[in-house]
């Protein structure tokens, strides 16, 4: 016996991945509801080799539903989140707006998946924002081992991050640089993307940092440990995706970088691909369509007691975005459920 799920916002980026990650990893499925807004009612999507007509997100009922996964913007699910919760259904939502409620769970299944049992408080599971995911997957073996005292991460976060119109944007401006009769304001992007990059991801805080640098801040401590600093600089790249991160962590015990090494290989979702010689690490084009986060470049840091540095890669719209999704699914089935 499986599962009645339901994907809401079927039709984006991440809705598609999700259906692709569902299929891909044999998800006990009964019965799939694919939703979208009323506007992309009637578009077709696929799931494992069945193609799926979409139905509308406004008028359906969510009683006897197992599980949604949400992929739609903070505004449509503040409306259908509670709506789907109420009915019975367990929501899995992969916008923002839940994440910070301490009646919510935040839930990256490597890091904390003991946390999933605070779902029944409201009925909803956060999955967290991109950048976050894939680096709580290599901080927490190693905060484990030498408990992390403060990092120090910048981002080179690719365009897909910020949606279809992202993409768009760096395909049309990049186009338009060597044809300027196609020439194309910026729309989705402050400045221009293509040969450039940005150093702005969401909205401007009081502070001065913004709201995508906020994030990984908060959400590393909800994830892992509260009593962990964290600073971020977080930079839009011209890059399709995969997001990549330069990351700088101070312990409070000395860990050498073999140490390092052999535990992050052994640790859950990672990958270690690093060899110190041309070519030896991960790019983001390599990561595009896979599961693990991959590390590369683990190195001392020698201008502080107990410091290393590494590179860190994965495709955002799969362990930054769908395939996290999936695997607190996963979670929720083999620790709460237990249908499956
Ligand atoms: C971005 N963090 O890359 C966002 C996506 N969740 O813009």
């Amino acid at each position: 016996m499986g599962y009645r799920v339901a994907v809401v916002g079927a039709t984006g980026n991440v809705g598609r991945e999700m259906l692709n990650i569902l299929a891909e990893r044999q998800f006990p499925v009964d019965e799939i509801a694919v939703l979208a807004s009323r506007k992309s009612m009637g578009s077709e999507v696929s799931f494992g080799d069945k193609t799926l007509k979409t139905k509308d997100l406004d008028t359906f009922d969510f009683t006897g539903w197992d599980m949604a996964l949400f992929a739609v913007g903070s505004e449509a699910t503040s409306i259908y989140a509670p709506k789907a919760a109420a009915a019975g259904c367990i929501v899995i939502d992969n916008s923002s707006l839940y994440r910070y409620d301490p009646d919510v769970p935040l839930i990256v299944p490597e890091v904390n998946p003991e946390a999933i049992t605070g779902y029944s408080k409201k009925n909803i599971i956060a999955n967290p924002n991109c950048s976050t995911a894939q680096m709580v997957v290599a901080l927490k073996p190693l905060h484990d081992r030498a408990r992390i005292k403060r990092v120090v991460v910048s981002t080179y976060q690719s365009v897909s991050g910020a949606g279809k119109e992202g993409i768009d944007e760096l395909w049309d401006q990049t186009k338009s640089i060597y044809n300027p009769v196609d020439d194309k304001p910026a729309k989705k992007f402050t400045k221009q993307i293509a040969f450039n990059v940005i150093p702005h991801i969401d909205v401007f805080m009081d502070d001065g940092s913004t709201k995508e640098e906020w994030k990984m801040v908060a959400e590393t401590k909800k994830i892992v440990d509260k009593a962990i600093k964290v600073t971020a600089t977080c930079v839009r790249v011209p890059v399709f995706v995969g997001h990549s991160e330069a990351i700088n962590i101070e312990f409070e015990d000395f860990l050498d970088e073999d140490e390092a090494r052999d535990i992050l290989r052994e640790a859950p979702g990672v990958m270690v691909i690093d060899k110190r010689e041309d070519g030896g690490y991960v790019t983001p084009v390599e990561c595009v369509g896979d599961y693990a986060t991959f590390i590369s470049r683990i190195r001392q840091d020698s201008t502080i007691d107990n410091g290393l540095n590494l590179w860190c890669v994965s495709d955002n719209l799969r362990k930054g975005a769908a395939l996290n999704a999936v695997q607190i699914a996963e979670t929720l089935g083999t620790r709460v459920l237990k249908k499956g």
